[in-house]
């Protein structure tokens, strides 16, 4: 099988056509055959149970190590998967590193002890952390690439800047660098396989995917995923890829290959596509046995192109070492193996004080002082959004002020990118001489391209994986990625980014890197027709991830001010805008001007009152103030109304002062009531202030089904002013 190259020109012929040194091949096969040893090693620290879990990079060694020798580490940028163990060691990691990770050491510097061995970071040589999904890296990966691109062209941008995330955040780019992922050919089955190819060659961004392709995923063989066999067939028609298919067990084809996918990208030509054909010398991971599901031809043929024996045989064949040398030289690597396990077995383990280290920023607290401008404003500015109107005037709406926020916040900090699906005002810019611009089926961005420009302000393709995959890449190189996802309803594709990346990103590589991007969504019902798809609720499943915030305003003026904190802190945020709400005549606000932030976790007291505590937040707000003014003048009720405007955190100190007061509360959401928000909140109530209560503790939701269409039965299974209004009257009887 030699090097198929299609699509693109190779413009580092000069050198493809080197030949390797002698020292050049020793030094491949030294890698190689640490990379082996390494895992061997480790397999037999698993069978003497001192390590938990073992994956080899065995069979794959000699498309690794030309990848990891044909880029720069610390200069380029690296997504691998769990099974590249020998690019590692070509980019730089240690054996010790590995090993630390294997017997889950404190000083594991990938993560702490938190991941499985073989799920490298390290920000010194450009290694982002990654997860054990299949995939979900390749998009990170495409953020990354966007991200060096719109630095080297917006140099200015990288500055570093107090008082936000800018402050934590450290930035490096050259211009020309590359950025390479990894996955297996199994997994190129995921849809984000094909979601980050559509991207990166939509707009011709310097990634290489590298197919490493083993002929497996577990036990499942090539065919059975890939229909006809052979992914390089199905990705060929990919416009501006360059396309490299190789015989993935001899080094020196894949590192013609790499070197020359790696011209392709540095020239700003657009991304490569390397496929490797290798083997997979030993099962799946030592948790699985191939013997139950290969036949042993199939595994004689395999073992015959082990690259380690191949590569061993061609440096005896050429002359370039006796096999004394070649003994010497793997005794040497063994001893370095055997070395780092020994270190690792007596090195330090976690402690368990330090288990809920790095969920969240430890530099920036999104609660704290920094952002508490609610009570002390600073003075206003030019800003607001398309009208540029100063602080004060008329009321305005939800929409207008978190549409003013966002053109205050790019206008203060370029390192922010707006994209999603419609978000932009016209793609094809020209139109913008004649139209007026769509910016966001809510309009919630309207006038941001035209303002900001293409580059900052995007659609993206109709995929919400892709719309947060690439967000946690642009976040951890150091941008704001403030993406819209179109609706709530349609978050579900992006769940696995969210819940698995976005919010692990943090803990998982023990505070070395980080993703904090702002997802807005469009969330909720009341809105006469919207029915299953447009009315959904399910904040809930959201503040039950580590590592993400969830913010949920009620009103014009905590919108902007809450979203303002949402774009400058260090974490990632989930921010839940009611649609109801957009452009209700409740809740509207003069604009506060482009300083006005409000910390998370601070709960307001929208109501005052001394019979009855009623926690609440979203478009439940208005309906419980409606509620409540009905419980003062029909029944002399007095109830208290608290809006928590961030679910997590959430101001737990707010509800326990409310319902020591009152001794009586209910909490109400418009969400589904059974495992919903208030299902947490009422049951801490109940377990810390039950000395407090006069009354059970009372929940209001939907009924436990999806939002009809029909308004009767919308009306019927949505929390209403009346229903809200028999819960306050039945407990304050009870
Ligand atoms: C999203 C996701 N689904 C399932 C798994 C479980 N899993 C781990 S590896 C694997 C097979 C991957 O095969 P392939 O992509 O060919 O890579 P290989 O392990 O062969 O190198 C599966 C199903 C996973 N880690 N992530
Ligand atoms: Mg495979």
């Amino acid at each position: 099988m030699g090097m198929a190259v299609s699509s693109a020109r190779v413009s580092d012929s000069a050198a493809a056509s080197d030949q390797l040194s002698a020292q050049q091949l020793v030094e491949i096969y030294r890698l190689m055959y640490l990379s082996r040893h390494v895992d061997d090693r480790e397999i037999m620290l698993k069978r003497q149970q001192k390590i938990y879990f073992q994956i080899s990079a065995a069979g794959h060694e000699a498309l690794q190590v030309a990848a990891g020798l044909a880029l720069r580490p610390g200069y380029d940028w690296f997504f691998p998967y769990y099974r590249d163990r020998a690019l590692c060691l070509a980019l730089g990691v240690t054996p010790d590193e590995m090993m630390l990770q294997a017997v889950g050491a404190a000083t594991d510097t990938s993560s702490g002890g938190r991941q499985m061995p073989a799920h490298p970071s390290s920000p010194a040589l450009h290694i982002v952390s990654t997860s054990s999904s299949t995939t979900t890296q390749l998009l990170h990966a495409v953020g990354c690439a966007e991200a060096g691109r719109y630095f080297s062209r917006h140099p200015e941008a990288a500055a570093k800047a107090e008082g936000d995330y800018r402050a934590f955040r450290e930035v490096s780019f050259h211009g020309d660098e590359v950025v390479l992922t990894c996955l297996g050919e199994g997994s190129t089955s995921q849809g984000e396989f094909w979601e980050a190819m559509n991207t990166a060659s939509n707009q011709k961004l310097p990634v290489i995917f590298l197919v490493e392709d083993n002929g497996y995923a577990i036990s499942v063989p090539v065919e059975v995923n890939t229909p006809g066999g052979n992914i390089s067939k199905l990705v060929a028609n990919f416009p501006n890829f360059f396309f490299a298919e190789i015989d993935g067990t001899d080094p020196e084809i894949c590192l013609r290959a790499f070197q020359a996918a790696a011209a392709h990208c540095r020239a700003g030509n657009g991304p490569a596509f390397v496929h490797g054909h290798c083997v997979r010398a030993y099962s799946h991971s030592l948790s699985d046995d191939d013997r139950l599901y290969r036949s042993a031809a199939e595994r004689e043929a395999d073992a015959l192109r082990d690259p380690i024996a191949k590569m061993q045989m061609r440096l005896l064949r050429e002359g370039i070492l006796t096999e004394a040398q070649i003994n010497e030289l793997e005794q040497s690597q063994n001893h370095l193996a055997a070395e780092a396990a020994e270190r690792a077995l007596e090195a330090p383990l976690p402690e368990v004080q330090g288990i809920t280290a790095h969920v969240y920023s430890e530099d920036l607290d999104p609660t704290g002082a920094t952002f508490d401008h609610e009570h002390a404003q600073a003075p206003g500015g030019a800003g607001g959004g398309k009208a540029g109107s100063a602080k004060g005037g008329d009321p305005r709406t939800m929409a207008d002020l978190i549409n003013a926020c966002l053109h205050d916040e790019m206008r203060r900090d370029p390192r922010i990118v707006v994209y999603g699906e419609d978000v932009a005002d016209a793609s094809r810019e020209q139109a913008l001489a004649e139209v007026k611009g769509k910016g966001g089926v809510f309009k919630l961005t309207a006038g941001l391209q035209t303002e900001f420009g293409s580059e900052r302000v995007f659609n993206s393709p109709l995929a919400e994986a892709n719309i947060v995959g690439r967000a946690v890449g642009y976040a951890a190189r150091g941008m704001k990625p403030v993406v819209e996802i179109q609706f709530f309803d349609y978050i579900w594709p992006a769940m696995h980014q969210i819940h698995n990346e976005l919010a692990l990103m943090r803990w998982r590589s023990h505070g070395a890197w980080a993703a904090p991007a702002v997802i807005r969504a469009p969330i909720g019902g009341y809105l006469t027709g919207g029915a299953i798809y447009h009315s959904q609720s399910g904040e809930s499943i959201f503040t039950h991830i580590p590592g993400l915030r969830v913010v949920f305003p009620s009103n014009a003026l905590d919108a902007n001010g809450l979203l303002r904190t949402a774009i400058r802190c260090d974490d990632p945020v989930l921010f839940l805008e009611h649609k109801r709400l957009y452009r209700e005549t409740f809740g509207r606000a003069p604009y506060p001007g482009p300083e006005f932030a409000i910390p998370f976790g601070k709960a307001k007291v929208v109501r005052p009152g001394t019979h009855l505590t009623l926690v609440t937040y979203g478009a439940v707000v208005p309906r419980a103030l409606q509620a409540a003014e009905r419980a003062q003048r029909e029944h002399g009720i007095d109830v208290e109304i608290l809006d928590l405007r961030t679910l997590n955190p959430y101001d737990w100190e707010a509800i326990a002062t409310s319902v020591r007061k009152t001794s009586r509360v209910i909490v109400a959401h418009e969400d589904m009531i059974s495992w919903g928000y208030g299902a947490e909140i009422a049951a801490r109530i109940a377990d810390e202030l039950f000395e407090d209560l006069d009354a059970p503790v009372k929940r209001i939701g939907a009924m436990d089904t999806f939002v009809a269409y029909q308004p009767l039965l919308e009306d019927a299974i949505l929390p209403q002013p009346n229903s809200i209004l028999k819960a306050i009257v039945g407990l304050k009887e009870y």
